[in-house]
């Protein structure tokens, strides 16, 4: 695709938040599938539906073994490589030094960057989304054993939304299961439904808060208020599945992981599509743009 050059004018905040001094919650204005129809595409109608109605579609054995066995190879390269050596898009365990995340492997490797292009997928986020997308975000989320720490409640769109630009809820994440994902090392849990409804958080951004919040995040997570409703209203799923299997689920959905204190690692590779009709506008927070390794500003 060509390169192309952001938003020049700023859509308006269909979504604020961080603003105001108690929390709010309101209906989500956007699409979820964005398809003309659940009938045409790669996907079968019903798991066209589900995603709608739920925010999230799990797809079990979507890759092979063979698939996996090379990525796990280069994630345990990655891994030992960044354990001994530092760069801004390799993030830590809070209270430690055992790598948490690596950002943008979609652009510094070139499995993952092939895996990121990967036709089955893209067919089926691209029917989704109703567009063609690029790579807002990559990153691998390692969850090692013993050390792997929470992701606590949030919705990525808030996010996305508040310090990167994002305008609308027209994107989403694709999780790749290269361990596997068992209900005792800390596996996704989704609020199904909760993506049809926007938690406005309460605080203010930090500067540079991504330097904070890619370790713990403290800003931009639902009150325990907001988050109880949306619960009993949707109940919490936990994504389980063999390595190869993979999640989709949408950029607005309520999601979180607990701590690994088992042996067993729960690394995962996450690729965050986003329309191209949605690339980012101006931080709605007003602040300085977080860096691109976070938050694709372009894409080729
Ligand atoms: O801030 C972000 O973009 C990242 N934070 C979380 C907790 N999930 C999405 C993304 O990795
Ligand atoms: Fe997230």
């Amino acid at each position: 695709m060509r390169p192309e050059q952001f938003q020049v004018k700023q859509p308006p905040d269909k979504y604020p938040s961080r603003i105001a001094d108690k929390p709010a919650v309101i209906d989500r204005e956007d699409p979820v599938v964005y398809a003309k129809s659940h009938k045409d595409g790669p996907l079968p109608e019903e798991q066209s539906a589900f995603y709608e109605k739920n925010g999230y579609l799990f797809l079990d054995k979507f890759f092979s073994q063979d698939e996996i066995a090379q990525w796990r190879l280069e994630l345990r390269k990655l891994q030992k490589l960044y354990g001994q050596r530092d760069a801004e898009y390799v993030i830590r365990e809070p209270g430690g030094t055992d790598v948490r995340s690596i950002f943008a492997v979609h652009e510094n490797n070139e499995l993952f960057k092939q895996l990121a292009a990967n036709a089955r997928l893209t067919s089926i986020v691209n029917h989704l989304l109703g567009s063609e997308t690029y790579i807002h975000q990559s990153r691998i989320n390692f969850k090692p054993g013993f050390t792997g720490k929470e992701f606590y409640w949030h919705s990525d769109f808030e996010t996305w939304h508040v310090e990167d630009g994002m305008p609308s809820m027209r994107a989403l994440s694709c999780s790749i299961a290269l361990e596997d994902n068992f209900h005792f090392n800390g596996p996704l849990m989704v609020v199904p439904g909760s993506h049809k409804k926007f938690v406005s958080c309460v605080g203010r951004t930090p500067d540079d808060h991504f330097k904070q919040s890619l370790r713990r995040q403290e800003y931009g997570v639902p009150d325990p208020d907001s988050l109880t409703a949306l619960v009993e209203e949707g109940g919490i799923e936990t994504i389980v599945g063999g390595a190869g299997s993979i999640v989709l689920f949408d950029c607005n959905i309520m999601h979180g992981s607990n701590s690994n204190i088992t042996p067993l690692p729960r690394s995962n590779v996450f690729l965050v599509y986003n329309s191209v009709e949605n690339t980012l506008a101006e931080p709605y927070s007003g602040q300085t743009p977080r860096p691109d390794y976070i938050a694709a500003r372009s894409y080729r």
